[in-house]
């Protein structure tokens, strides 16, 4: 596994952003393993997170020239992004929605640098059936953006509709947009990671099991 890889997946149970038991997701699934980024709640905790993406980008070698982070955990990701890019010689514009439309000030659903005529990088925590990310794509079309790419933490590699087609969402949103979807770490990382780490061999029976019911080929 990439160094950028198993450092996320430690930080993350460290910081127990990555937790393990029993969770209902947004797709009604039942999750034996659920995946929170707001729990990367400290300056220390998003720098070393920002590096795991920066490091996923880079390697992936996408091209781009804006980050956006769709409201609401988007914002703090695609701001530590952009600190650690400036820090690592780089200053980009970065951009986010708002979930409500604001009527007066500057008024609008959008913050941060415009994002006509840029390629954009959609910074965002984790994708399971896809719908989060569709939304945000949605704004940036909108918005006269260019979709440059996706980036996640973590790739559930989970199907939407099993009877349907076996790709997982990262998969088809990726196909349909023809852009890259880079997650820093997925499932199949994790259970790699399981099969030598003594906290999470414990989980790793529950997590096999829900990959053969929903993941992806
Ligand atoms: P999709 O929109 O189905 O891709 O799911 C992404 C969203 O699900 C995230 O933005 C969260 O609201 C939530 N989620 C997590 O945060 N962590 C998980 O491990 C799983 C989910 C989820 O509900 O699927």
């Amino acid at each position: 596994m990439t160094d950028h890889r198993t450092r996320f997946l430690r930080l993350a149970i460290q910081s127990e952003a990555l937790r393990f038991g029993e969770f209902t997701l947004k797709s009604g699934r039942t999750s034996p393993y659920f995946f929170n980024a707001g729990r990367f709640d400290s300056g220390a905790a998003l720098a070393g997170l920002a590096g795991c993406y920066a490091d996923a980008i880079d390697a992936a070698g996408v091209d781009f020239d804006l980050l956006f982070g769709p409201a609401y955990k988007g914002i703090p990701l695609a701001t530590a992004l952009a600190c650690e890019y400036a820090r690592r010689g780089r200053d980009l514009p970065v951009a986010f929605n708002r979930k409500e439309a604001k009527a007066h000030g500057e008024g609008g659903h959008l913050m941060g640098a415009p994002l006509e005529g840029r390629r954009v990088l959609v910074v965002d925590d984790v994708m399971t059936a896809g719908t989060a990310v569709r939304e945000a794509l949605a704004i940036i079309e909108g918005a006269g953006g260019q979709l440059a790419g996706i980036v996640i933490a973590l790739d559930r590699q989970e199907v939407v509709d099993p009877t349907r087609s076996r790709r997982s969402a990262a998969q088809s949103v990726a196909q349909e947009h023809r852009v890259p979807v880079v997650a820093v770490a997925s499932l199949d990382d994790l259970l790699a990671m399981a099969a030598d780490h003594p906290g999470l061999a414990a989980h790793r029976e529950q997590l096999l099991a829900y990959r053969d019911a929903y993941g992806s080929e």
